[in-house]
């Protein structure tokens, strides 16, 4: 089996048509798919709302789940701008030396943590913790928060039983309520009490929107950090020789790192709303209907990246929209660059020699296509060569 692959599911619906279709609870979706109409379309927020009703541009969307705004990235300029403005300051932080090394110290005792067993699964025992765990990093909460965030799962709203699992959203939210309260009474140096004290436009928060930004942080980087991290180990499992390369070259990470997140795609496409009759790629769009942003299938457009089904951990020019583009790319992408770039660092300086004993892929159906966005579970073991 190629479990380090991360096939194109797209090629000859975006060289045909440039468009492909899928039904989400009777809500179809016509889903752009080249590199240009998708960034065309991601910067034309007028024809193509953020803003709608809250949940309906997330695929599968979620209106039956939350009526509660995900702040910003459901909200349209010229409120977005604000909103964004201030929160940019904070989602910048990992830059800081501090902030790396503490994340160096975290993965460095994750790595020896799973070294000492003979096989382990990297999603319980890996990914899903250390997210959960450098998330703690991003808010600045105590690391021990971590543990309730970790018996949550990969998803927040999303459970084995169920696609959208209503019980598990309301978890998150009655969460975050007692979290927001307990910063008003006690404020602290983290992220809920910096937006207690935030302004937008010359008014403060209300708890409602502090609650829509948390919600946000807490479901839209958790299971695509999970995949990636999870996807690293099974792409170097099979592919050896490209970890040695990094440990050579130290200097390639930061391209490596963008590579892996354009192959990966860890996040499929984003809808949007059309706000009145339009059209794309020459296809009639009713107003109100949706179309979405196919990231995965812009990041392996041949019009702009040579050979994209390959992985060049040394690709120079990659203009990839994993994070997004426009407005609202992804406020987390920094948090995210930072964690994959300790960990190939880590990764590669030890020479990590990683066997797949057994592993589950994570399919999408998207109509037409399927689409492998991760694994359900990758059983592997690991040492040092
Ligand atoms: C939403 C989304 C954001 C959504 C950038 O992506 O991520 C999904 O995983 C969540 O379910 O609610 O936050």
């Amino acid at each position: 089996m190629e479990f380090g692959k991360f096939k194109d599911s797209f090629a000859e619906s975006r060289n045909d048509t440039g468009l492909s279709y899928m039904n989400d609870q009777n809500d179809p979706v016509t889903m752009v798919l080249g590199h240009r109409d998708v960034r065309k379309c991601a910067f034309d927020w007028k024809n193509f709302q953020s803003g709608a009703v809250p949940g309906r541009i997330v695929i599968p969307s979620e209106v039956n789940i939350r009526d509660i705004r995900q702040i910003p990235f459901e909200v349209d300029p010229p409120e977005h701008t604000s909103y964004r403005s201030l929160l940019e300051a904070w989602f910048k932080r990992p830059l800081a030396l501090d902030y790396e090394q503490r994340l160096g110290v975290l993965v460095e005792e994750m790595l020896s943590e799973i070294l000492s067993k003979d096989s382990f699964d990297v999603i319980t025992e890996f990914s899903l913790p250390l997210q959960s765990k450098a998330l703690t990093l991003l808010l600045n909460t105590p690391m021990s928060e971590s543990e309730t965030w970790i018996s949550w799962g990969t998803h927040v709203f999303r459970s084995d039983e169920t696609a959208l699992d209503s019980n598990k959203a309301s978890v998150l939210f009655d969460y975050l309520d007692q979290q927001i309260n307990e910063a008003e009474k006690n404020p602290k140096e983290d992220l809920y009490t910096a937006l207690l004290n935030s302004k937008v436009e010359g008014r403060n928060l209300t708890k409602e929107e502090i609650k829509g930004i948390m919600i946000l942080t807490f479901a839209g980087g958790r299971d695509t950090i999970i995949n990636t991290v999870t996807n690293t180990f099974a792409y170097f499992a099979e592919n050896h020789d490209k970890l040695h390369f990094l440990a050579e070259n130290p200097s390639m990470i930061s391209f490596a790192v963008e590579e892996l997140i354009r192959y990966f795609s860890p996040l499929t496409q984003m809808g949007r709303v059309a706000t009145a009759d339009t059209e794309v790629c020459g296809h009639a769009v009713k107003n109100d209907s949706r179309i979405s942003l196919c990231w995965a299938s812009a990041n392996r457009d041949d019009k702009v990246f040579e050979k994209p089904n390959t992985v060049q951990l040394d690709r120079k020019n990659n203009p990839h929209v994993a994070f997004g583009f426009g407005h609202h790319k992804c406020l987390g992408a920094t948090h995210t660059r930072q964690i994959m770039k300790v960990l190939l660092h880590k990764m590669a300086s030890k020479n990590l020699n990683i066997n797949i004993l057994d592993a589950k892929e994570k399919i999408e159906a998207l109509g037409d296509n399927q689409r492998k966005v991760g694994f359900e579970s990758l059983q592997v073991s690991i040492n040092i060569k």
